[in-house]
């Protein structure tokens, strides 16, 4: 593939309505994207000229993890892009990414970006949904939905009645410190036996042990990533002591580390974000690890654009997905998406079936969006 150009485009989107977890309120979202103009391999090998769209899904301040919107880009521009650009047209295929850019430690959101819009650009040239390319088999995902912190228990148990009425088959509900097991007891008395599982966000210490095992007698699908991320021996000692099963987010991020959890019982089950773990074929690889192990996993979600919601779902799709993930509505998060939205459909989304991500940005309201954009290749002074 041969690389003309590469862009990196912010947009701004507001929210619906605040979303808060036991990290912080974000009100809007700065989503940073990569834009590439490539030339790849048609069907018959033939040269395409080619637009592919990556999303970065850092935050915008290093709450979740250490990554944010401003680092991703300082790093693509003097790092990532330049090494992909040195490797070659030869070596420059989206499998050859992850390779090319191992010697710059860390930073896999912004790995994953770079990563995501080679990929989408090399399937379009070659005519293939990123679906197909991951060898999902579904055409459709069941759709979860994650329900942030409210003001009171009564403001989210009528929120997850809402999501409910809309169709969602999963509720996530975020829970910190002196908001948790009240609040799932009255999500439980509300709405019986709905597929319900919370998520911590690193928010507890192993102290915490005796008071997380409250929220065993309610019979939670997992708990999703109660301590501190780098508390791998730490979740390996909290797991005997609940009866619900430990699923990690935060702590993983790669298929050694989800070795690590799994031999050391720190985990029963794995959330797989592609950003998190450095691009959708890492994320792959941790599916496969999984599945060989006969371990559950999911696709998380981190309020991504209609482009990254495609992509997401073209994961989720994958047999080894078998708990429904974080794939929700556009309009869970937003009034206006930069693509055209994404629909629950009895309570599914359709995974895109086009060439590449199978969606793209609508040019309106791109612009419209758009904070600024910036050639990283050719770099402009
Ligand atoms: O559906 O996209 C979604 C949001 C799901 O709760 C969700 N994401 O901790 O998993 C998380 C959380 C998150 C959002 C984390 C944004 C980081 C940033």
């Amino acid at each position: 593939m041969q690389l003309h150009r590469v862009e990196l485009v912010r947009l701004r989107l507001p929210l619906v309505a605040p979303f808060t977890t036991s990290f912080g309120t974000q009100e809007t979202r700065l989503a940073l994207l990569v834009r590439v103009e490539a030339t790849a391999a048609g069907p018959g090998g033939q040269p395409v000229d080619v637009v592919g769209w990556g999303e970065c899904v850092a935050g915008e301040h290093p709450l979740y993890s250490s990554e944010t919107v401003a680092g991703a880009s300082h790093v693509l521009a003097t790092y990532l892009v330049p090494m992909v650009v040195a490797a070659g047209d030869e070596a420059l295929s989206a499998d050859a990414v992850h390779a090319v850019l191992r010697p710059i430690v860390g930073h896999h959101m912004a790995k994953a970006a770079l990563e995501m819009a080679l990929l989408d650009a090399e399937l379009r040239a070659r005519d293939q949904s990123l679906a197909r390319a991951l060898g999902a088999t579904r055409d459709r995902v069941p759709s979860g939905v994650s329900v942030g912190l409210h003001d009171t228990i009564g403001d989210m148990v009528d929120t997850v009645g809402d999501y409910l009425d809309q169709g969602y088959v999963r509720i996530k509900l975020k829970i910190k410190p002196g908001h948790d097991v009240e609040l799932v007891r009255a999500v439980r008395e509300a709405y019986g036996d709905v597929p319900l599982q919370v998520d911590a966000n690193a928010a507890y210490t192993l102290a915490d042990a005796d008071h997380l095992a409250e929220l065993d007698e309610f019979d939670l699908l997992l708990v999703e990533q109660p301590l501190a991320n780098d508390d791998l021996w730490q979740h390996s000692l909290l797991a005997p002591r609940l009866a619900t099963p430990i699923c990690l987010d935060e702590s993983i991020e790669s298929v050694a580390d989800t070795d690590a959890a799994l031999d050391m019982g720190a985990a029963s089950i794995i959330n797989v974000k592609p950003g998190r773990v450095g691009g959708y074929l890492q994320a792959r690889a941790i599916h496969d690890r999984c599945r060989e192990r006969g371990v559950v996993a999911w696709v998380g979600g981190m309020l991504e654009t209609g482009l990254g919601r495609a992509a997401n779902a073209a994961l989720a799709a994958m047999d080894g997905f078998t708990l429904p993930g974080d794939v929700s509505a556009s309009s869970r998060f937003y009034r206006e998406d930069v693509t055209e939205p994404f629909v629950l459909e009895d309570g599914h989304i359709r995974v895109p079936a086009g060439p590449g991500l199978g969606v793209e940005p609508l040019p309106e309201r791109l612009e419209a969006l758009t904070v600024d954009r910036r050639d990283v290749h050719p770099a402009t002074a």
